[in-house]
């Protein structure tokens, strides 16, 4: 090694932290060597530095494309220190070795997710050199320290000061590293994917999707181990979501709790109106819209208030004082004593007040505060050995025809209830039955094997209910006559909204007919499997 001086590699895009990365690696007797603007950003931090032209002696070329890939620099990088003829090599060439290679790429991703970039600029934006010196130092992270995350750089500090050499340390950088230049490249694959794609979106190609988030305490059942993991690919990346939620209070995210969250976020995301939804086992079992967000809370809950006991209350409208107040005291409407209790609150924002009132619900309650999901997103599954991939569903009630096949026509009212209860199946798993009345969900039938089943279940729970309320069914009905559309008309219902298409759909029209019932077709399904 040149002089036993202490070497230190930064080459940062991202500049977050440098100037306390400098002036701390230099407290600790380093050497700095630094690309240009890194260079200067350090000098102007009062870092000594020397620029890494001064050790290749060869000029960054071709407009900045070489830098660092040069002998001088990898060479010091990649000499194995417990081999004697690597450390002669290096002597031979006057090369000193790097202990420290701290590197964050060009913002490719950035660059490319943030609206019309020509190809020429995307292309530019591709670091070549900087995941070479992260591959290379994260190969000899034995004895070469590799950051790519400026939220490391106190604890790199911290390890420099300690005398004890740890290589688990050693081997998470090391990690991290090589999963930062696996996501980056991932990136621009997709992306170069989709340029010579025509510009298509779907289907897309990735390879490193995802980032370790978190350990969960466990799966679906205690005897499961779980994590949950963030999106990282430009098809999957969320502005908003559950995933990226912030958490105000109570107690750790189960794995269920997520499923659920996103469940509830999802479907209460969709309504304009001040909307509240109760979800439980990925279920809605309550959806009101309401002028007035607490007379909403209050008929959400009353729908099925024990199923409701112990859900999701989703709102997309801020949580202040008094709804928080009416949040932490509603009584069960079943004995109209026990207080509510839920798993998770989540809405996009709350009033400083409404906050302070909610966390003194119950310690373990989940507070969280999350942004509406972006539409065009891609849906992925897992199957045994693969992966499924869709476009998630976005129609929405505004974006399809309800057409009259019915000689009677829906009140507007009805209609009204009908686009209601059409927003909600999409929600509920097939076979999925929606009965509503007043932008209220009377009843939901879901998750059977078969239609008719579900509607049994949604007219069992509706009753009396039922009269007059609109009744949305996510796919067509096979039968109609002494099946699920008669029971329906038999029921009281005033408007029926399905799909449509099947061969019997003349007998579901004549049905309906026969009972001066409205029937509304919307070419459109929506299957929740
Ligand atoms: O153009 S490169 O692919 N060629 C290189 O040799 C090289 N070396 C470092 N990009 C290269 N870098 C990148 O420059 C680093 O990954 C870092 O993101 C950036 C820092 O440049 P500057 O210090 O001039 O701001």
């Amino acid at each position: 090694k040149l002089s036993g001086v202490k070497q230190a590699l930064i080459s940062l895009s991202d500049k977050t932290g440098l100037a306390d990365l400098g002036n701390g690696l230099q407290r600790l007797g380093f050497s700095i060597i630094s690309t240009g603007g890194t260079a200067s950003s350090l000098e102007a931090a009062g870092v000594n530095v020397t620029k890494v032209e001064e050790i290749t002696h060869f000029p960054e070329m071709l407009d900045g494309r070489v830098k660092t890939l040069h002998p001088s620099i990898h060479g010091g990088i990649l000499a194995r220190r417990d081999q004697e003829h690597h450390l002669k090599a290096l002597n031979e060439h006057g090369i000193g070795t790097f202990d420290v290679v701290v590197v964050n790429l060009y913002p490719f991703y950035n660059k490319v997710t943030s609206g019309a970039i020509s190809f020429e600029d995307g292309i530019e934006n591709i670091d070549i050199g900087g995941p070479t010196l992260i591959r290379a130092a994260a190969k000899n992270h034995k004895d070469v320290l590799v950051v790519v995350d400026h939220n490391d750089y106190p604890s790199l500090l911290a390890y420099l000061e300690g005398k004890q050499d740890d290589q688990n340390f050693r081997r998470m950088l090391a990690w991290k590293a090589f999963e930062h230049v696996a996501s980056y490249d991932s990136a621009v694959s997709e992306w170069l994917w989709k340029q010579s794609n025509k510009g298509d979106t779907f289907p897309p190609s990735f390879t490193v999707p995802l980032s370790l988030k978190s350990t969960l305490r466990y799966g679906e059942n205690p005897h499961q181990k779980a994590a949950f993991y963030g999106d990282k690919s430009l098809s999957l990346v969320n502005s908003g979501g559950i995933a990226t939620a912030i958490q105000h209070h109570g107690k750790e995210m189960s794995y269920n709790n997520y499923l659920d969250a996103d469940a509830a976020w999802n479907c209460v995301s969709e309504f304009d109106k001040p909307t509240c939804v109760v979800v439980k086992h990925t279920n809605p079992c309550g959806v009101a819209s309401r002028q007035d967000i607490l007379e909403a809370y209050r008929l959400a809950v009353k729908a099925d208030p024990v199923s409701a006991f112990g859900g999701i209350v989703a709102f997309n409208t801020t949580i202040d004082e008094d709804l928080a107040k009416e949040i932490r005291e509603f009584r069960s409407p079943t004995d109209g004593q026990t207080r509510m209790f839920y798993e998770i609150v989540v809405a996009p924002g709350y009033t400083e007040k409404g906050l302070e009132v909610l966390k003194g619900k119950s310690k373990t309650l989940r507070i969280l505060e999350a942004k509406r999901s972006g539409k065009g997103m891609l849906s992925l599954r897992q199957v045994n050995g693969g992966w499924l991939a869709q476009e998630s569903d976005d129609l929405t009630p505004e974006d399809i025809t309800f057409t009259k096949m019915s000689d009677r026509a829906p009140e507007d009212s009805e209609l009204s209830d009908a686009k209601f209860a059409w927003l909600c199946v999409k929600h509920v798993k097939s076979n999925a039955i929606v009965i509503a009345k007043c932008r209220i969900t009377a009843c939901l039938g879901s998750g059977q094997p078969n239609r008719r089943e579900s509607l049994r279940i949604a007219f069992q729970k509706a009753g009396e209910e039922a009269k007059g309320a609109a009744l949305a069914s996510d796919a067509f009905f096979p039968f109609a006559w002494n099946d699920a559309v008669e029971e329906a008309c038999q029921s009281g219902i005033a408007v029926i909204a399905q799909p449509g298409g099947s061969i019997r759909d003349n007998d579901a029209v004549d049905c309906c007919n026969k009972y001066g019932v409205s029937l509304l077709f919307t070419g459109v399904r929506h299957f929740r499997h």
